[in-house]
């Protein structure tokens, strides 16, 4: 894993887009997102348990299985969208990035590898890409039925009830 500031930079999505300043695990923390390296399966089975996970499935975002409908797929996850659940992101194989945004509205690149697992909190504004590799082969872990519709960021969701409360523990892990 490695966490840096997004540089803001014209260039396709999946290019680093690395401005070489890193954002330390505290930044994560108050951001409510949660990291950890999990060797194996049974790893990210602990913490599911653990925070009452329900259901999981698998993906893969390349375009060896998404075939021709591969780069609207990757530039869907790109739009900047919240969850109404909390949700754990694991990669199987492959790697990605999670872009999410601080209290300022800049945006935090998250790269993930192969064995890195995040729990992503509800209401945060966040997107997902592949690297220059196209490849990204995920577990993706629900609390409860996955709510496949992703929130665009919108005057809607600014109201959404998962918006505010995700904005009430931010300013708690802030403080
Ligand atoms: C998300 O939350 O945007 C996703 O789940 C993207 C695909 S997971 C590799």
């Amino acid at each position: 894993m490695k966490a840096y500031w997004y540089d803001n930079l014209p260039g396709d999505q999946r290019a680093p887009h690395d401005s070489g300043r890193a954002v330390s695990p505290s930044t994560l923390q108050q951001l409510g997102i949660l990291y950890k390296h999990c060797p194996s399966v049974s790893d990210v089975d602990e913490i599911a348990s653990a925070r009452s996970y329900k259901n999981r499935d698998e993906i893969t975002v390349s375009p060896q299985t998404m075939g021709a409908a591969y780069e609207d797929k990757v530039k869907s996850f790109f739009h900047e969208h919240l969850h109404e659940d909390e949700e754990i992101r694991y990669i199987l194989n492959g790697a990605g990035y999670f872009d999410v945004r601080n209290e300022g509205d800049d945006w935090v690149r998250i790269r993930l590898e192969k064995g890195d697992l995040i729990v992503m909190p509800a209401g945060i504004y966040h997107r997902f890409t592949t690297d220059e590799e196209n490849f990204t082969n995920a577990m993706r872990l629900f609390k409860e039925d996955p709510k496949w519709t992703p929130l665009n960021r919108g005057e809607e969701t600014e109201k959404n009830q998962y918006r505010q409360e995700y904005l009430r523990s931010r300013h708690t892990l802030a403080a």
